[in-house]
């Protein structure tokens, strides 16, 4: 069993019922056991175009998938919920990011973990806090202290 942290994120139509959906979803993989939900976050959007506010929060798994099997499957549910890829950073109805899998690192085209940019976002460090706050990320901080080095 691996301990895995999926940030989620949604920005266009039923916010609450894509994270709903895509939690139950999470819930239902095979060998996997949804561990842990942070609150659901109202947060402004992050670089890309003018676009709506997002609601976003991370959630903690125990699973038996390896992490590019784990990917695939979060974007199976991506696209499900109708999610089109049209321009980086741009508005979305369902986002899964793989945030953490283990202690993995890995580095290709199709998966970098941890996620790149997990350390500089405050949309994904104040609901992974809630969940464990004291875990040591990829720079040698810890979650608590990532957030509270981000600028205000
Ligand atoms: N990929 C590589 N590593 C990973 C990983 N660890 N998890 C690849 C997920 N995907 C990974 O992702 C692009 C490619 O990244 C995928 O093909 C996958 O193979 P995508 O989901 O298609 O595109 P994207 O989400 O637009 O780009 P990206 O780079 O994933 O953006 P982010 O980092 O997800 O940021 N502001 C707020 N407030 N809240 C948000 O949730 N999200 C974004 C998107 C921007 N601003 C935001 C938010
Ligand atoms: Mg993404």
């Amino acid at each position: 069993m691996s301990d895995v942290f999926v940030g989620l994120g949604s920005n266009l139509g039923d916010r609450t019922a894509h994270l709903r959906y895509a939690l139950r979803a999470l819930h239902g993989l095979p060998g996997t056991r949804l561990a842990a939900v942070s609150r659901l976050h109202e947060t402004a959007p992050a670089g890309g175009p003018p676009q709506p506010p997002y609601l976003n929060a991370v959630a903690r798994l125990e699973s038996c998938l390896r992490p590019v099997q784990l990917l695939a499957r979060l974007q199976r549910l991506e696209w499900r919920r109708g999610r089109v890829r049209r321009e980086r950073d741009g508005p979305r109805t369902l986002d899964l990011d793989l945030l953490l899998y283990d202690a993995a690192r890995c580095s290709d085209a199709y998966l970098t973990l941890p996620h790149p940019r997990l350390e500089q976002r405050r949309f994904v460090l104040e609901p992974l806090c809630e969940l464990a706050p004291v875990l040591v990320l990829h720079s040698g901080r810890t979650v608590r202290e990532s957030l509270r080095a981000l600028p205000a």
